[in-house]
């Protein structure tokens, strides 16, 4: 099968709205419409230009993806402790000669970098990575940014912004030019999975908060988010959660959840994400690789959504097992709206599972996937690959309603294809407010 790959030719071919395709045209007028339609990235871990070294790009970031270190440890006798004690550069030298020379690269993340490779016509076989490393190299950040989202079909990312990072916010408080590319989202993790070491962290910024949260510690964390919601200009407020989340329960981070995140949400009309069913670090020594995935009892994301039905919950969870029922849920609340196949998620597999059985119970009214990139190149074979993966699916859809008695047009698919991965989005964030920053950077 030809790969859709996303075209430049930035226009959608002519389309001949008005005629129902034939069964044999569906295939290719869905490959073509995904080729041509310029995606929303709703979650990554990207950063535009002007954060400098938080943004990650290169085949050196590449190779070391916490995806492919905890592929590598399963392949080599490197111990843990030895890999971290590497330069960057001798860690990708050594997952590059473990993964894709001793081994052939046929898992999603090193297949990835074959692909990326592959798109800037890069050798894909040599023993070393000099010529790679000489062609990112010679690439300068703004105008290989834009040439990365376009080969991508991705006309806005949102990235991950955390206030309490003291790199990241040393960042916003310097002034950071905003770029037409990218939106900020405002991370809560360190607020609401750990007070304990950060409370005092906002209370040295005069906001009155004590660790138990007690007395007008809510509104001062209300009054911290809204003073970032200024700096950032946010499209959602976001947190991972564990297995174990559950509300109601009576805990700080839910009181704050409640008291201080809702209702900020509701101020400035903001949908909270909840990326549910994370298990931190259950193998320390692989740092960032070493988390894992657990069944979360989904019954707190139905009582929050029945609590707080003027809050919209943009949602994804990790464990398969409760991917079905968060579409029966998002059938009982309007409030709430799935996202992307998270993570572990991420694979052609799963993804066709999931997308297949969020069309049958949700139609188009979800939005079917992130990257979650933390790599800029990443976006290239993360969409790609959602091309792929979509083209059979979504003809599938359209082949069955056609043969129930319903024909379908190209502008039908064009209306699917946006609704899918733009306009929910669009619909559920204020992604389509300009950004209000000083200056929105030409690019
Ligand atoms: O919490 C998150 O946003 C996750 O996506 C983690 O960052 C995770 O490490 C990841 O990169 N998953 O793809
Ligand atoms: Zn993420």
């Amino acid at each position: 099968m030809r790969t859709a790959l996303f075209k430049s030719t930035g226009q959608v071919p002519v389309s001949r709205d008005g005629e129902p395709l034939t069964d044999g045209q569906i295939s290719s007028a869905v490959e073509d419409v995904l080729a041509a339609t310029q995606f929303v990235d709703i979650h990554t871990h990207l950063f535009a230009p002007a954060f400098g070294k938080l943004g990650l790009w290169g085949i050196d970031e590449l190779l070391t993806y916490h995806y492919l270190e905890a592929e590598f440890f399963r392949s080599s006798d490197t111990r843990p402790e030895e890999y971290w004690s590497l330069s960057k550069r001798e860690q990708a030298d050594v997952i590059w000669r473990t993964l894709f020379v001793e081994n052939t690269p046929v898992s999603e993340a090193t297949r990835g970098v074959v692909a990326v490779l592959k798109a800037f016509q890069l050798p894909t076989d040599r023993p070393d990575l000099a010529e790679a490393r000489c062609f990112f190299e010679a690439q300068s950040i703004e105008s290989h940014v834009r040439r990365v989202l376009q080969m991508a079909g991705v006309s806005i990312v949102v990235m991950t912004n955390d206030p309490l990072d003291p790199e990241e916010a040393a960042v916003w408080l310097k002034g950071v030019a905003d770029h037409r590319q990218y939106r900020a989202a405002l991370r809560l993790d360190r607020i609401l999975c750990n007070w304990s070491s950060h409370w005092q962290v906002l209370a040295g910024q005069g906001y009155r908060v004590d660790e138990r949260a007690s007395g007008k510690s809510a509104a001062e964390v209300r009054r911290f988010l809204v003073d970032w919601y200024e700096r950032m200009q946010p499209v959602y407020m976001a947190v991972s959660l564990p297995d174990t989340f559950e509300y109601p329960q009576e805990t700080v981070a839910n009181r704050l959840l409640k008291e201080a995140v809702l209702a900020a949400c509701r101020e400035l009309d903001l949908p909270l994400s909840l990326m549910i069913g994370v298990r931190k670090r259950v193998n320390p020594a692989l740092r960032l690789a070493g988390d894992a995935v657990g069944r979360a009892d989904l019954r707190a994301l139905e009582n929050l959504c029945r609590e707080f039905p003027a809050n919209r919950f943009l949602v994804s969870v990790l464990s398969r097992e409760n991917q079905h029922e968060l579409c029966v849920y998002a059938r009982k609340f309007s409030n709430l709206m799935p996202f992307g196949c998270w993570w572990f998620m991420n694979n052609p597999s799963i993804v066709e599972e999931i997308t297949r059985e969020r069309i049958e119970m949700l139609g188009t009214s979800f939005i079917p996937q992130h990257s979650d990139a933390r790599v800029l190149e990443q976006v290239i074979y993360k969409w790609n690959n959602t091309r792929r993966t979509l083209t059979p699916i979504l003809s599938d859809t359209y082949r069955l309603l056609s043969e129930d008695g319903r024909g379908v047009t190209r502008g039908d698919i064009q209306r699917d294809v946006t609704r899918l991965f733009r306009s929910n989005a669009e619909a559920w964030t204020n992604l389509r407010a300009p950004v209000s920053g000083s200056q929105a950077q030409s690019s």
